[in-house]
């Protein structure tokens, strides 16, 4: 019966997918300016970007000597909440820092 095979066809095209879609990654892109201090830099990487000490300060200096610098790769709502929150961070210190997102490559 033509309903039959059009079912046994859909259900072997989907078992030939992948079980889920991976959500689309959003890249945290850190930006350089003048009057942020780097140590409140340092700062933000290591409590909202979760990296230790070393991590932070070397991802701190690349923003400094290249102008930008990845932050950390998220799904698109978390990598929002992240610039927001560095953002705020920001505006309560009386820093210009800013953080943009990217779609991940
Ligand atoms: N360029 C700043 C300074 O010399 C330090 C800095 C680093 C600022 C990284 C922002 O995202 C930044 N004080």
């Amino acid at each position: 019966m033509a309903g039959e095979r059009r079912k046994t066809e859909r259900t072997t095209l989907e078992k030939t997918r992948p079980e889920h879609r991976e959500p689309p990654l959003f890249q945290v892109i850190l930006l350089n300016d003048d009057y942020t201090t780097m140590e409140f830099v340092v700062e933000v990487l290591e409590r909202v970007f979760d990296r230790g000490p070393a991590e932070a300060f070397r991802i701190m200096m690349l923003v400094h000597t290249q102008g930008q610098g990845l932050c950390g790769v998220y799904p698109w709502d978390i990598a929002e909440t992240k610039v927001s929150t560095v953002h705020a961070l920001a505006r309560d210190f009386g820093f210009p820092l800013r953080a943009i997102i990217e779609q991940a490559p």
